[in-house]
């Protein structure tokens, strides 16, 4: 796994930078004096840059954080300023329930490197990305009970099925914070690295996600994304489905030939 030099460092907006590299991408949340909270202007970078994602010359997605958070979930300043008191279903319908959705839909994998505390709607929009990975002095905490609100974008369906239902209810119920290295060992993620290590073993991971055949890896997010709601036989079902559509991609034929031939595979990513 190697890793490259940025092609591009482009500023959507001041609060999401993006960063182009051979292959992928990464987003970093910047709004670091509030430890990456989500305000308006936020999600709109962010989305833009997921839709941005979509096109085909980026294989993959690394998120992140700048400075010593990763997000405490929503900006707690735009809410205290209101007068009257919000329609926060309406905040979840624009902005946190399209915001996951898109993570999860993107036909390709989403990286993310938990640089520091992940909070509330933070630690919730990291476990709906397909890798996470931690820096070990990073939390989690469902932070909701301690403002009197319901965990959200899709916390109450991702943490259940990640660490069982013990777990996710006492969590949530408490708002106690769970280390990097206990998320791991609890299985909410897929590792806790050392602090210094984050970023270079994240962009490395990225780097070679971005050189396996994107379209295979779009159709196996896609048919895990299914798996929890599926019955077996409606799951075997989609398998087959899948399979069918990733046996004629030009990758496949490539995975094989190169086991053939005893050389590394030279994936494309393209459909056909
Ligand atoms: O629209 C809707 O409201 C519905 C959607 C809701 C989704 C949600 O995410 S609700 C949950 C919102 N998040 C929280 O409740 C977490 C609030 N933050 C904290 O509990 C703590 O800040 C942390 C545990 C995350 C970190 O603690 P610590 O001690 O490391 O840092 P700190 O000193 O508390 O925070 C540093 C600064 O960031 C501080 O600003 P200051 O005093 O230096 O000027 C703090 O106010 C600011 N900050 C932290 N979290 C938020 C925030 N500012 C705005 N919103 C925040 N969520």
């Amino acid at each position: 796994m190697g890793l490259d030099r940025p092609k591009s460092e482009e500023q959507v907006n001041a609060t999401v930078l993006v960063s182009q590299h051979e292959g992928w991408t990464e987003l970093t949340l910047n709004r670091p004096e509030r430890l990456n909270a989500f305000n308006e202007e936020l999600h709109h970078a962010l989305a833009a840059a997921l839709d941005a994602a979509a096109s085909d010359d980026c294989r993959a997605v690394l998120l992140t954080g700048a400075g010593r958070g990763f997000c405490a979930g929503h900006d707690l300043g735009d809410s205290a300023e209101s007068a009257a008191p919000p329609d926060l279903g309406a905040a979840l319908d624009t902005l946190y329930n399209p915001l996951v959705r898109r993570i999860r839909a993107l036909r390709k994998p989403v990286v993310c490197a938990v640089n520091g505390v992940a909070a509330g709607a933070g630690a919730n929009v990291a476990l709906a990305c397909d890798i996470v990975l931690a820096a070990r002095s990073a939390k989690f905490i469902q932070a909701f009970a301690k403002i009197g609100l319901v965990p959200d974008a899709g916390g109450t369906f991702f943490l259940p099925r990640l660490i069982g239902e013990a777990r996710a209810r006492a969590l949530m119920l408490l708002a106690e914070p769970v280390s990097a290295e206990q998320a791991a060992a609890w299985g909410m993620i897929w590792k806790a690295v050392d602090d210094t290590a984050l970023l270079d073993e994240a962009r490395a991971l990225t780097a070679h996600l971005a050189t396996q055949p994107t379209q295979g890896l779009a159709m196996t997010k896609a048919a895990l994304n299914a798996s929890s709601g599926n019955a077996l036989d409606a799951q075997l079902d989609l398998e087959r489905d899948l399979q069918r559509e990733a046996g004629y991609t030009p990758d496949h034929q490539e995975g094989v030939r190169a086991f053939t031939e005893k050389r590394p595979a030279r994936f494309t990513g393209r459909a056909r």
